[in-house]
Parts: C-alpha cells; sequence; structure tokens
C-alpha cells in the first residue's frame, strides 16, 4: 500500500513533498519506531572536534560564480537538510551529530592507474580551495543559494589518474549504521550511492565541497567531502564520501534503486518535466515564503546544456 502523504506532524512544510513518501506502511511504521528509540535513548554529544584543515578557510571567492538571488542565511541552510543516513525528516542537525569525521580515508578505485586510499587532510590540502556561490534545488521543490568551499571535480580527476575506458565515477558515502542511524532501516540501498559520466564530473560546475559559509563544512552537510553539481537536483549531490569508483558502466544510484519511476540517472533540473506526484516549475527558496520559478538546468544551461546534445531516449528530467 503506498502512502500518499506523511502525517501533519511530520511535514516541516505543508509543500514538502518528501522522497520518500511511497514506502510502504510496515516500512513507514518500523521508521516510526526507529525514530523513536533514538529519540528516548538520546545521544552525548561529541567532546568539541577541531577541524585539522580549518586554518583553509575562508578560502578566496572565486568571482566567476555569481548568484541572481541574495545568499540563504546559514542559519536557514544549516537547520533544513537532508541526510537519510541521520533520519528521514530535516531537522537533521542533531542526529549528524554523531558523524565521526577524524580518522576519513578516501578510496580512489577501479578504472585508474593505480588504486590507492588518501587520508581526507592530505587529499583537501593537495586540493586549489575556493570559494563559489551556487544555487541548490532539491526534487522537492525548494532551494537555497550558498557559498561552498572546496575544489573543482577535475582536479580530483586529475588526481585519481583514471584510465581512458574509464565512463563514470561512482561516488559512495560511509557505511556504519551503529553510526548513522538512519543505516539501521535495511530497505534503504546503502551506502548512498551515486555517479556522473567523467564529461560531467570534469565539467567546470562539477565541485566538491569541503566547507561551508567560509568555514570547514558542518556535519548535517556532508561533511567532510560532499558534491556540489548544481544543474541536478539536489539528491545528485552526494555527501559525506568515503569512495571514488572509476567504472565504464553506469551505476544504479540510491533512489534510482528505490524509486526508479521518480528519480533517474541524470536528474537534470527542467522546470516543464514535472516530477509524478509534483510540480517542478517553481521552488520555494528556503529561509522566505517565497515561490520563485526555476530554471532550466537550474539555470547553468549556458555551461552545461551541451553535456547533453543528441542524447535521445535518455530521460534527461528526473
Ligand atoms: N549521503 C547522502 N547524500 C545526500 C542525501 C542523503 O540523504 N544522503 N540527500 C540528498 C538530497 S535529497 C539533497 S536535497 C541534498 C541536501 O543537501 P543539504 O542538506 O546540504 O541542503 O543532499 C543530497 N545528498
Ligand atoms: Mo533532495
Amino acid at each position: 500500500m503506498l502512502i500518499k502523504s506523511a502525517p501533519s506532524w511530520q511535514m516541516p512544510e505543508r509543500e514538502a513533498t518528501p522522497e520518500h513518501v511511497f514506502l510502504n506502511r510496515r516500512h513507514f511504521l518500523a521508521a516510526l519506531t526507529v525514530g523513536t528509540t533514538a529519540l528516548i535513548g538520546g545521544r552525548a554529544f561529541a567532546a568539541k572536534e577541531v577541524d585539522p584543515t580549518a586554518d583553509l578557510y575562508p578560502a578566496q571567492r572565486n568571482k566567476s560564480y555569481a548568484l541572481d538571488r541574495p545568499l540563504t542565511e546559514e542559519s536557514d541552510a544549516a537547520a533544513y537538510n537532508n541526510f537519510y543516513e541521520f533520519g528521514s525528516h530535516k531537522r537533521i542537525a542533531m542526529e549528524a551529530r554523531a558523524l565521526k569525521l577524524r580518522p576519513w580515508t578516501v578510496s580512489f578505485e577501479g578504472l585508474v592507474e593505480k588504486e590507492r586510499q588518501v587520508d581526507i587532510d592530505t587529499l583537501i590540502r593537495a586540493m586549489p580551495l575556493e570559494e563559489r556561490l551556487y544555487r541548490m534545488r532539491c526534487v522537492e521543490a525548494w532551494s537555497m543559494a550558498v557559498p561552498w568551499s572546496g575544489f573543482a571535480m577535475s582536479e580530483l580527476v586529475k588526481y585519481a589518474k583514471p584510465l581512458s575506458s574509464a565512463k563514470y565515477v561512482v561516488m559512495q558515502t560511509f557505511l556504519d549504521p551503529k553510526m548513522a542511524s538512519g543505516q539501521k532501516q535495511v530497505w534503504y540501498p546503502w551506502p548512498y550511492t551515486e555517479g556522473l559520466t567523467m564529461a560531467e564530473a570534469t565539467n567546470e560546475l562539477a565541485f566538491m565541497v569541503t566547507g561551508i559559509y567560509g568555514k570547514p563544512l558542518p556535519k548535517q552537510f556532508g561533511a567532510p567531502l560532499r558534491l556540489a553539481v548544481p544543474w541536478k537536483y539536489g539528491f545528485k549531490s552526494v555527501k559525506s564520501i568515503v569512495r571514488f569508483k572509476f567504472t565504464d558502466t553506469r551505476p544504479v544510484t540510491f533512489w534510482e534503486k528505490i524509486q526508479s519511476a521518480e528519480y533517474g540517472f541524470w536528474a537534470n533540473v527542467n522546470p516543464e518535466v514535472d516530477h509524478p506526484r509534483w510540480s517542478q516549475a517553481s521552488e520555494r527558496v528556503l529561509g522566505t515564503n517565497k515561490r520563485v520559478p526555476t530554471l532550466p538546468y537550474n539555470g547553468y544551461g549556458e555551461q552545461v546544456a551541451s553535456l547533453y546534445s543528441g542524447m535521445k531516449g535518455e530521460k534527461l528530467f528526473m
């Protein structure tokens, strides 16, 4: 049985349409039980953690990435997040404090000259950090505009040394159900998996994020390393990455596995292609009561539309 809408107490905003509402009732009830346990059990806050890369912030702003709208207030962006590893609601910052950020190892696997692992701090210090102002548009029709810090994904690809046979890069989040209680919800295909074509990954807009608002990334945003691909729906921008795997086959991604009729591999923003359950024509801007029209490719068509020219028969906008 399909649940058409979650109970009102669970909906932070009337118009918010969670990505997960198709889950069947049995799973939904199980999810409630898990949530209640977590609440009753409480959780000790981690002792004050100092980020070993804190001295790198604020990074110099790259003026090529300007916005057509005001930045979202930090307090608004930091209090409304999707991070299913820690629960399927938006007030995830508290639960995400359980995320342990060090030691953190990132691996480069598959079609690369040599597979290897690197410590996150070594990786970040090897990359040219900069700040970019980007829009972000969730498939649920809310949006924000934030100053990310990080480095071009093309730099990471260079660092990884993929073979010319690589066609895709697959990215995965950590897997640790003891730390992240959402991963005890076994009907989700953990770990969170996303992917890009090599052309997408090396497009100038694809950005590896390590910070926001001039500081190291707070946990709920997907520290210590997440993706930002602003022309695609937010679910493509995978958080807390531990693995980059280069392959010649297109991966089936997290949301695609859960509901392929609603979420696909490409997920390019398009106001004219509605989600099966809601319109994509406009978006609610976080921190305001305003709705604004959604732009093709979220306003980044000039940089990315050519990536998809001539791709017939592909569902580019879901
Ligand atoms: N690992 C992981 N990555 C994820 C998600 C998630 O649940 N787990 N949610 C995605 C979705 S649906 C969105 S909209 C963005 C939200 O990013 P934000 O919380 O920084 O706004 O993260 C994406 N990346
Ligand atoms: Mo999303």
